[in-house]
């Protein structure tokens, strides 16, 4: 996608997103943006000052005819966001405007910038790390007040800062094992074998707390998704509707009514919940409900957490059902129905009924505790100033930088000659590398970089 004979271009884009609105904004950066802006804005000066806002008015060099009254923010070259010498005009918001003004540019000599090439800018320039361009990304797709706090952490560079720290604990290991590796024939040892043991453990320790995190922060990204299920007619349909405040799926007192998944979403302090209806589950004859009840099972498997729903007035519906035994996902009791007269306290041969939140779909009673129980799932688990990963791509590199250190840690114990231990701890540096960007091919960043979108 980026070239580096393209890299020197001096390049132009509107940042800010379509359609009318007060303002729009052009970004030029490059060497040459200098000549070229002040070929359209007569009135910046030869050196301007970085970071002061110039006002006039712009003129299209083809017709001498004005385009509008813009202020024009200059970045010298070092203190911009890309590194580059960089301009930032401000005009009014037509479309139109913002569209002759890049015209003016491109006739001066510019080309326009590629999706996220500013940001790719700024990290060849080394202004940022790649983790750090792709907090950029996630600052500007989050969803909710935490995802964007948790993507501008990562843009400030508090993911980067573990990921160094991780590194310096590998290099400490790697020149102790160099350098045992080295003077092996004299029997002098540099570090004794806790001393490295304990470095990599420790940095194990800090590469696990990120991988666990990426559950969460997919979450925090994507929305939470609760599969509803549990026995044919103890209420999953009408808890929906009641979630929902409509009539979204058909409620009976014939077992076996819904055979579709059935979606909803809702809101829970600016996080995306979506629910999912479900057929309840039991063997059958019925060809359509079996269809229905495999569906159930895949809708299991792909959500977060199951709100599992029994019936206040059937113990049969107390017990979990076989598809949820050692599922490796959170599970959510609801006792449906409890607005009937049940015996609830007298069947205290099931084990476990504290568990159950007492609800009715019909009254509504017991469903504040439910979302309350659903909002434990969206911030207890994230402390406010913990990294949250939410790329896949940093998932799968620590996971394989998890594994080698494993193997690493399992040969110190073992005390294996250091060569080998050495290739395995030199395997997890390249991942904390590949991560940052200090090793990258072009086909990594074209990925990292297919997301952005103009202007950025
Ligand atoms: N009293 C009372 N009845 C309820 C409550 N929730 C559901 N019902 C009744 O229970 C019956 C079954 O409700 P549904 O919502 O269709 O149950 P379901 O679990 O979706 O059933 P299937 O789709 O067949 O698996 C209906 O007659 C509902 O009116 C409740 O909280 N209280
Ligand atoms: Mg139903």
């Amino acid at each position: 996608m980026f070239s580096l004979e393209r890299d020197q271009d001096t390049i132009c884009a509107i940042a800010t997103s379509a359609g009318a609105g007060a303002i729009a904004l052009v970004r030029l950066s490059g060497e040459h943006s200098i000549d070229v802006v002040r070929s359209i804005a007569p009135f910046i000066p030869v050196n301007p000052e970085s970071h002061k806002i110039y006002y006039g008015y712009l003129i299209d060099p083809s017709t001498q005819q004005e385009v509008d009254e813009v202020l024009i923010s200059h970045f010298a070259k070092g203190k911009s966001f890309t590194g580059e010498m960089s301009f930032e005009i401000s005009c009014h918001g037509s479309p139109l405007i913002a569209q002759q003004i890049i015209n003016c540019l491109i006739q001066a000599g510019v080309r326009l910038a590629q999706k996220g090439e500013f940001t790719y800018r700024a990290f060849k320039s080394g202004r940022i790390d790649l983790a750090q361009a792709e907090g950029v990304l996630s600052v500007i797709e989050s969803q909710s007040a935490i995802g964007s706090r948790m993507a501008l952490r990562q843009l400030r560079g508090q993911f980067s800062t573990q990921l160094h720290i991780i590194e310096d604990q590998l290099t400490w290991c790697l020149s102790r094992l160099e350098a045992n590796l080295d003077f092996a024939a004299e029997f002098i040892e540099f570090a004794a074998v806790e001393e490295i043991l304990e470095r990599a453990r420790s940095a194990q320790l800090n590469i696990q707390k990120m991988i666990s995190s990426y559950k969460l922060g997919r979450t925090l990204r994507k929305g939470l998704k609760i599969a509803l299920v549990g026995s044919p007619n103890v209420g999953k349909s009408s808890l929906l509707n009641c979630l929902s405040k409509q009539e979204r799926a058909i409620v009976s007192p014939i077992a076996g009514t819904t055979r579709d998944v059935i979606e909803i979403d809702i809101n829970i302090d600016g996080h995306s919940v979506t629910f999912a209806d479900t057929a309840g589950l039991r063997t059958t004859q019925d060809q359509i409900e079996t269809l229905g009840v495999a569906k159930t099972v895949q809708t299991i498997f792909d959500a977060d957490v199951i709100c599992y729903i029994a019936d206040a007035i059937r113990t049969e519906t107390f017990s979990l059902p076989e598809e949820l035994f050692n599922i490796d996902k959170p599970v959510i009791h609801v006792m449906n129905k409890a607005d009937l007269p049940n015996n609830m306290s007298l069947s205290e041969s099931v084990g476990g009924l504290d568990l159950f939140i007492p609800l009715s779909a019909h009254t509504g009673s017991g469903l504040d505790i439910l979302i309350n129980k659903i909002r434990e799932f969206l911030f207890v688990q994230h402390e406010e100033n913990s990294i949250v990963i939410t790329s896949a791509r940093h998932y799968e590199l620590l996971s394989r930088a998890d594994e080698h250190l494993s193997r690493a840690i399992a040969l110190l114990i073992d005390n294996a000659s250091p060569e080998f231990i050495i290739s395995e701890m030199n395997e997890v540096l390249r991942a904390c590398f590949e991560i940052l960007g200090k090793q990258y091919d072009d086909e990594v960043l074209d990925r990292v970089f297919k997301d952005f979108c103009l202007g950025k």
